[in-house]
């Protein structure tokens, strides 16, 4: 059986101030990933801290947050077949400088902070990060025509 799983992508500031939101979108779209969720967030200290707790002590994390709280984020939600590992795949290694070239984070960053987009890292920690961001009626159901050639019968 295929492990149909959902992940959580936000599209961050420089994606959303370079104007790169619809070229990060395509990438999914091409790839046939499918989206149930989207919506712009403007996130907020307290969900940044829920967000990144795992760095609150790093030397970072202060301007992590300033940086994440400049624009609104596009939030969204996939679901699909791996599509965890799909996703981080698709964007590359968190440092844009030692992602391999073809991936978004490679493509069009060269900054670790402003490195395009986050993506959860387990199937886990996806579940937890879209109840923090989406409320269960922002989720939809829906069947895309379109999966029979990107993932077979
Ligand atoms: P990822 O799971 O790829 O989002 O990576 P991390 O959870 O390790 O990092 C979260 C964010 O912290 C990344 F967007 C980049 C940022 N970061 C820094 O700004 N400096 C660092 O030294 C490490 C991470």
């Amino acid at each position: 059986m295929p492990d149909i799983q959902r992940t959580l992508v936000l599209l961050k500031p420089d994606a959303v101030q370079r104007e790169l939101v619809g070229d990060v979108l395509h990438r999914f779209e091409r790839k046939g990933l499918k989206f149930i969720a989207m919506k712009l967030i403007h996130l907020d200290e307290t969900t940044l801290a829920e967000h990144y707790s795992h760095h609150t002590e790093k030397p970072f994390y202060k301007g992590l947050v300033e940086f994440m709280m400049q624009t609104p984020v596009v939030a969204i939600v996939f679901e699909g077949i791996d599509v965890v590992a799909e996703m981080r795949k698709i964007l590359g290694s968190t440092n844009p400088r030692e992602a391999d070239a073809g991936t978004v984070r490679a493509d069009f960053s060269m900054d670790l902070a402003g490195n395009i987009a986050h993506a959860s890292d387990t199937a886990e920690n996806a579940q937890i990060e879209i109840d923090r961001f989406f409320k269960a009626d922002e989720l939809f159901d829906y069947k895309k025509l379109t999966d029979q050639y990107h993932f077979g019968e």
